[in-house]
């Protein structure tokens, strides 16, 4: 039950008090965010700072509460509510959005990106603009910045990885989506779906061998602690769709939704520099802390997927215009 200071001392006779000395009003819109990232990865970071110049710049007006980590549920779980409206915002990869819309995961493709200059000048160009469009049928909202979550690595508890031969049959849990296990069946590997609220234990229990993440992941959520061996892949480049729920969004006067794209839109953009510098510094204390590391050959791993028909296989999927768009940042792939 809510009882309001006013209620309070009406209810006890004594007398109102006037509105302007009441105690902090319950905003007129309250949010929550959910995403599955430890609170020391820079997107809770600055999702924090993004709430608090939220509620600030509608003067109170918007609140968003943030659920980090997991908190209600796995990827799976939140996707659902968000779906529902149980949640109002979710940070979520592309790929396992695509389990809901297909088109999602074509940003995900094996070593499409060379490099961040290309993965910004497709995610803010042709290609985000064209996964919005198919994201925003689905009754979520996607926000124009996509958020960075970084260049793929695989680790081991096992051996290091090193060329293409070494994945054969080497258990590697994927997130939960039809591209990454597509990936790594090309690369001979035995990949396992399981959601990364599940992973720290998956590994530390040894129901598989390994799994694959950027740097800043690796660290923040302590995947050092239950592997031994890091192997610079670089296979593939992820990133966080901030998604809202349709009605909620909907639900937001104008003005109020022009301040909150903005300011989502202001954070992802810092998110990416903080992801971006830390993939690069991090690993140091990664290897003070145990972590071996190995450089890898690139073309190995490439080569295995094309033979194996990875590339014509997605290209089939996506349909040809999509493919294009890819194309037009990364080259021919297929
Ligand atoms: O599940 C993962 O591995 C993570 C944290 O990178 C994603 O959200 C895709």
């Amino acid at each position: 039950m809510k009882i309001t200071r006013r209620k309070l001392l009406a209810g006890t006779g004594a007398l109102a008090v006037p509105a302007r000395y009441a105690l902090a009003q319950a905003a007129e819109f309250s949010y929550k965010y959910a995403n599955n990232l430890p609170v020391a990865h820079p997107m809770n970071l600055r999702a924090k700072e993004m709430a608090d110049a939220i509620h600030a710049e509608t003067k109170g007006r918007v609140e968003i509460q943030i659920f980090p980590n997991n908190q209600l549920g796995s990827d799976t779980d939140m996707l659902s509510q968000v779906r529902s409206g149980g949640i109002d915002f979710f940070t979520l990869s592309g790929l396992i959005l695509s389990t809901l819309v297909p088109a999602a995961a074509i940003t995900g493709i094996g070593f499409a990106f060379g490099d961040y200059d290309a993965v910004w000048k497709a995610l803010d160009g042709d290609l985000g603009a064209h996964v919005r469009k198919e994201i925003a049928k689905s009754n979520l909202v996607a926000m124009d910045r996509i958020w960075d979550n970084g260049f793929r690595q695989i680790t081991s508890s096992s051996k290091p990885i090193q060329t293409a031969d070494d994945l054969k049959g080497f258990k590697i849990r994927v997130p939960v989506s039809p591209l990454w296990t597509s990936m790594f069946k090309a690369l001979d590997a035995s990949p396992a779906s399981i959601n990364f609220s599940e992973v720290y234990s998956a590994l530390q229990s040894k129901v598989v061998d390994g799994q694959e993440n950027p740097l800043a992941i690796i660290a923040t959520a302590k995947l050092y602690e239950v592997q031994k061996y890091c192997s610079l892949t670089n296979h593939m480049w992820d990133g966080f769709w901030f998604l809202a729920n349709g009605k909620a969004w909907e639900r937001l006067p104008e003005d109020l939704r022009a301040i909150v794209a903005r300011q989502v839109n202001a954070a992802g953009m810092k998110e990416r520099v903080d992801v971006a510098a830390l993939n690069a510094t991090v690993q140091k204390d990664l290897a003070a802390k145990g972590l071996v590391f190995n450089q890898t050959q690139a073309d190995s791993f490439r080569d295995r997927m094309r033979k194996a028909g990875f590339y014509a296989e997605w290209k089939a999927k996506f349909g040809d215009e999509a493919w294009a768009i890819l194309e037009r940042s990364t080259g021919k792939l297929a």
